[in-house]
């Protein structure tokens, strides 16, 4: 870790949930009944064809649950307990996942940039329910009592969430560690170079090089159970 690192940045991507059982966006066979995420993911989806959009998110809502954290969920998990822990040290893990691994292996200092598949959201209302079970039928929001309830997941052309607290941790940031993630989707894909231009030194741990991998300092190639592990220890 270098004894003059204080504050540590994360971002996580589908890679670190792959040995979970959590496929992820991109791999070959990455489709869903034949769609692509781009397609289905959309707003303009959700209202062309609703039922197939909650069908998708109420499948993979379902799936998720029945997954566990893996070790480099657990590694990451006691990082953050651990360096936190320690004065004028801290971490911030930034997850594109919009699972629940990283707060069900012990993580505290979470941050869900994409959503989660365990809230719900009020389109009429605002109100984020927890919500496990289906959208499908389209059922009341437990607030308002409007059917306007969508999963609680930003899909392209959306903003994603937090995006200033996002910027504010990477100025204080010493190391930038990116892992599991393709770098395919912004502006995700950007943090690295923004932190590397704020003076961050920038690690990437994945199983093959993601698109943006030559802004990295250094990569460490593997899968992420093993890659992850050996970085934590
Ligand atoms: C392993 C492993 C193992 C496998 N161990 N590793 C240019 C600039 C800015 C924006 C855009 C731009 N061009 C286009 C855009 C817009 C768009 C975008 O990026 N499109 C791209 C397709 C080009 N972005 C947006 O619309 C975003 N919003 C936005 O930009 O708002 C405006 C804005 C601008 C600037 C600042 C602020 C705001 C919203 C993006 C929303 C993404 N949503 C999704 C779907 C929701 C989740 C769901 O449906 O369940 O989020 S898309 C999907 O991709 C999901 C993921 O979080 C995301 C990233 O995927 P990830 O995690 O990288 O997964 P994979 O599959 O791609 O990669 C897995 C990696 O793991 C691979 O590298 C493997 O090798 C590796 N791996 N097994 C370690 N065992």
């Amino acid at each position: 870790m270098g004894t003059e690192t204080s504050n540590i940045v994360i971002l996580t991507g589908a890679g670190v949930s792959a040995e979970s059982g959590i496929d992820t966006f991109r791999a070959a066979g990455g489709l869903w009944e034949q769609h692509r995420v781009e397609d289905v993911a959309t707003p303009e989806a959700f209202e062309r064809d609703p039922e197939l959009v909650l069908r998708f998110y109420d499948m993979r809502r379902e799936a998720i649950q029945t997954k566990q954290p893996n070790a480099a969920h657990l590694a990451l998990a006691r990082l953050d307990r651990e360096w936190s822990a320690q004065p004028g040290r801290s971490v911030l893990i930034v997850t594109q996942n919009v699972d629940d691994l990283h707060e069900r292996a012990g993580a505290e200092n979470v941050l869900h940039m994409h959503g989660t598949h365990l809230n719900a959201w009020c389109t009429a209302c605002d109100a984020r329910p927890g919500w496990t079970g289906p959208l499908i039928h389209r059922p009341p929001c437990p607030e308002c009592d409007s059917p306007a309830l969508r999963p609680d997941i930003v899909w392209f052309g959306e903003m994603p969430y937090r995006m200033d607290e996002i910027y504010a941790a990477l100025g204080r940031a010493d190391l930038f560690v990116s892992i599991g993630t393709s770098g395919a989707v912004y502006p995700a894909a950007g943090l690295v170079r923004q932190a590397r231009d704020l003076g961050a030194r920038t690690l990437e741990l994945n199983l093959e090089r993601s698109q943006g991998s030559r802004w990295f300092h250094e990569t460490r190639l593997g899968p992420a159970t093993k890659v992850v592990s050996e970085w934590v220890d």
